[in-house]
């Protein structure tokens, strides 16, 4: 075995990958439950679509399951969607199933690959691009490394007719838009309200409301998205997250072809 022919494979196959990701359908910043799901219903599709993700593994908060209990709880609807990702779920109680969280997180980003879905690792978006009519067009990047490390290094960035803040608690694409533009999104107040403490019930219901366009080009998805409109938060109940990553996606195949 040759180590630079190990070095140029690696290298070669990567860039072929990151340029062809330069212009896609949908960018989906955070590879957590809601960004992973809505990437292999739309990549499914046929819909062009690229996960960054900041950190070096995916899943967001999804491996450490409950206080690092490595199990999660969907309800029915949320069992649905995992039974479509071949993940063994056990009934608990009427409406109450556990799953163990890595073989979501494993199943998740197979299929999501399989599908078609382009995933990039240790990637964090920074900063995003806004165009004619005020319309969000892309994600700036840069290595996570860079900010861990503290260095002034400049970005590089993609054009996507779409973008998804699967960001999780944090959302913060929809943050950066209000703090770096002054932007006005479609909640009550114009700004990320924030989440409301826990309450697995109506979070797990406000948050399929809650997944929706929040300002021209970006949809809010997952736990960003009762983040942004205000509503509770629901610890390891997970169900909602699966299903908001799916209606994120539908909402974009309704949309897309007409773009
Ligand atoms: O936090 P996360 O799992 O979001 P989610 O898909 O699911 C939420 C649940 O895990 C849990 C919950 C369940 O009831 O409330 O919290 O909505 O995944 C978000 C991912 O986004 C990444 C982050 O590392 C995580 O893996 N991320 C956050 N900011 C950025 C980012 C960024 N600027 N660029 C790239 N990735």
């Amino acid at each position: 075995m040759d180590d630079i022919i190990i070095s140029r494979a690696i290298t070669e196959s990567f860039f072929k990958e990151f340029l062809d990701t330069l212009e896609v359908d949908v960018a989906i910043a955070g590879a957590g439950p809601a960004g992973l799901v809505a990437a292999y219903y739309l990549s499914r599709a046929g819909v062009k679509t690229t996960v960054f993700e900041r950190n070096l593994r995916v899943g967001g908060g999804m491996p450490g399951g409950g206080m690092m209990f490595n199990r999660i709880v969907v309800q029915e609807g949320g069992r649905d969607i995992l039974n479509e990702f071949e993940v063994r779920t056990t009934e608990y109680e009427k409406d109450y199933y556990v799953a163990d969280s890595l073989e979501t997180v494993a199943a998740l980003c197979l299929k999501a690959i399989k599908a078609g879905a382009k995933i990039f690792n240790l990637i964090s978006v920074e900063d995003v691009m806004i165009r004619e009519e005020d319309r969000i067009t892309g994600l700036v990047l840069n290595w996570s490394a860079v900010s861990l490390a503290g260095l002034h290094v400049d970005p590089l960035a993609i054009r996507s007719k779409l973008v998804i803040d699967a960001t999780g608690h944090a959302s913060e694409i929809c943050h950066l838009v209000v703090k770096k533009m002054g932007a006005r999104l479609k909640t009550k107040t114009g700004e990320v309200i924030g989440e409301k403490p826990m309450w697995a019930d109506v979070g797990e219901r406000e948050i399929i409301e809650n997944t929706r366009e929040v300002y021209p080009g970006l949809i809010v998805a997952g736990m960003a998205a009762n983040a942004v409109f205000g509503s509770p938060r629901m610890g390891p109940i997970f169900g909602g997250m699966l299903l908001s990553g799916k209606r994120a996606a539908q909402l974009i195949l309704d949309v897309l072809p007409a773009r």
